[in-house]
């Protein structure tokens, strides 16, 4: 912590940036299922520095403690110590046990469904090489039909989002898998060909964020980013309905929709 300390004390480093040291470098939280993955990752840090500490400190030890004494001597030979051996094959068994434990808890809270009645529900499709959403908004009276938004290569799409209101996100590739990853939400899931899969989330911080595609899928891996847009819930409708308005109404069904290469050149 000391030497974590001083680097950033001496980099100057700006308020955020210390900020982020302590949640170990884990961006500001923007969603209700932030704490599982923050206290898992933090948990995971302050757990692997105390064995850290502890092997350092053994080591250290070993090597002062046992220095050669005497050129003439050959140091004591240990080559059976039952209980050592013992120990060294059940603690690493105990940390995983715990890791574990705590790594199930962390995605059973993620993974859980959320208690509210009616979700807004948003399809995702991942393509080769963008990202398109249908929002499933007909039974909304706010807006009254669905909405789509078709990312391609050159168009990076944006991902609205309500304020504060469950979303359910159904996932489905036509092409390859992908891993649907918006960071500031501490959640990604892979979006796996012909096998749809689908999470809850509430956004909880306003503002524009960043997605993007965290399952290396190809050669244009890179460029799979989307724009997230959280809103206030009557500005999210009205973006959605704006859509809607634009011509963008209707499904979209993986794997029919096409892949979205780019265009060759000359
Ligand atoms: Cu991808």
């Amino acid at each position: 912590m000391v030497a974590v300390g001083s680097a950033v004390a001496l980099s100057g480093c700006s308020q955020a940036t210390v900020e982020q040291w302590t949640r170990w470098g884990l961006p500001e939280a923007a969603s209700d299922r932030a704490p599982f993955i923050g206290n898992l990752w933090s948990g995971a840090w302050i757990a692997s520095m105390i064995i850290g500490v502890l092997v350092w400190g053994l080591i250290v030890y070993a090597i002062i403690k046992f220095r050669r004494k005497s050129h003439d001597e050959t140091p004591k030979q240990t080559q059976y110590h039952v209980p050592m051996e013992v120990l060294y094959t059940l603690v690493p068994f105990l940390i995983i046990g715990v890791l574990f434990f705590f790594t199930v808890q962390a995605q059973n809270g993620v993974l859980a469904k959320t208690e509210a009645e009616n979700p807004h529900q948003i399809d995702v499709i991942g393509q080769k090489w963008s990202w398109s959403f249908n929002y499933r908004e007909a039974a909304n009276p706010a807006v009254g039909s669905d909405a789509h938004t078709v990312g391609t290569i050159e168009s990076i799409p944006t991902l609205y989002l309500p304020l504060n209101k469950p979303v359910r996100f159904n996932l489905q590739s036509a092409d390859v898998i992908h891993s649907f990853w918006v960071p500031d939400f501490y959640f990604k899931l892979d979006v796996i060909p012909g096998h749809p899969n689908s999470f809850d989330v509430t956004p909880t911080k306003p503002g524009d964020f960043l997605g993007k595609c965290a399952e290396l899928c190809g050669t244009y891996h890179a460029q799979m980013v989307f724009n997230v847009k959280v809103l206030p819930e009557a500005e999210y409708n009205a973006a959605i309905k704006e859509l809607a308005a634009s011509g963008q109404t209707g499904d979209l069904v993986a794997p029919s929709f096409p892949t979205t290469g780019p265009k060759k050149e000359g």
